[in-house]
């Protein structure tokens, strides 16, 4: 018989739906395929039940659009989204993650990671209007973590307060980007600018798939090579080069 699920802590579900309930005001919002069996991702691992779940989605602006959540691992809940702008907009990436195990929140991290020298003034300009919560346990990001802006928001989470906080700066963070989404119009694809962007583009998901603690939980829930796979080909493919309708 297969093993039951266990409940999600409570911060995925409400930050997934969060994410969702914004995602529903864009326009031209598509669903895009997943690669084949990709969407529901069920297994077992030691007596315990596997679950990953992924949606991709894209709109103008936004090439790829990808939210994951997962149970995993020695009983870990994982959240992971990233929306991937489309090289032609003058726009950094969102990247979100969520790590939940037995003993709380351990990692939550939110940015808007630059796809130029740095973030948009005005973006700077809105992320730091937004109130500036005393997380008790701030944490550095590792090296390959150069990618994120500086003012990227990584911590553990040791309260019920501090995970309302988190909630409200991850949301906060996305409203902000979409809002920059929806105001940005595109460039020729052969442009200096958008070259560039591509670039960028292409370095993070390279500095991405360096992090080991994702692949580590993922070959041991499955294996290397499916692991290696799910990085390359899902979460951090090499994005396609732009160009002009
Ligand atoms: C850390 N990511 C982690 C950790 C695990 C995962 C187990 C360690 C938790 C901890 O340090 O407390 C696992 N994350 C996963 C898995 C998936 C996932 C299995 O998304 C997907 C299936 N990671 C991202 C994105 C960001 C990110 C989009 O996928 C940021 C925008 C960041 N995760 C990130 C960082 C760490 C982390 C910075 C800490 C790494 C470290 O301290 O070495």
């Amino acid at each position: 018989m297969a093993a039951c699920l266990r409940a999600f802590h409570p911060l995925i579900p409400v930050i997934a739906s969060g994410l969702r309930g914004a995602w529903q005001e864009l326009v031209e919002l598509q669903t895009l395929a997943l690669p084949a069996g990709l969407a529901e991702i069920r297994g077992e691992l030691e007596g315990d039940a596997m679950a990953i779940d992924n949606q991709l989605m894209c709109c103008p602006g936004l090439r790829k659009m990808h939210l994951e959540t997962a149970q995993v691992g020695a009983r870990l809940d994982i959240l992971h989204c990233v929306l991937f702008p489309d090289p032609r907009y003058n726009l950094p990436l969102f990247g979100a993650d969520v790590v939940a195990g037995p003993a709380g929140v351990s990692a939550a991290i939110v940015d808007l990671s630059p796809t130029g020298e740095c973030l948009q003034p005005d973006l700077i300009e809105a992320l730091e209007a937004l109130p500036q919560r005393p997380y008790s346990e701030r944490r550095e990001v590792p090296a390959w973590g150069s990618i994120f802006s500086k003012q990227v928001l990584f911590a553990r989470l040791t309260t019920a307060e501090e995970e309302r906080w988190f909630e409200g700066d991850l949301l906060a963070f996305h409203r902000i980007f979409l809002q920059a989404v929806r105001a940005a119009t595109p460039e020729p694809a052969s442009s200096d600018a958008v070259q560039q962007r591509w670039k960028k583009q292409q370095h993070y998901c390279a500095q991405q798939r360096r992090n080991d603690k994702t692949r580590r939980v993922l070959e041991v829930a499955f294996d290397p090579q499916w692991a290696d796979n799910y990085i390359q080909n899902l979460l951090f493919d090499d994005p396609p080069a732009p160009c002009d309708p």
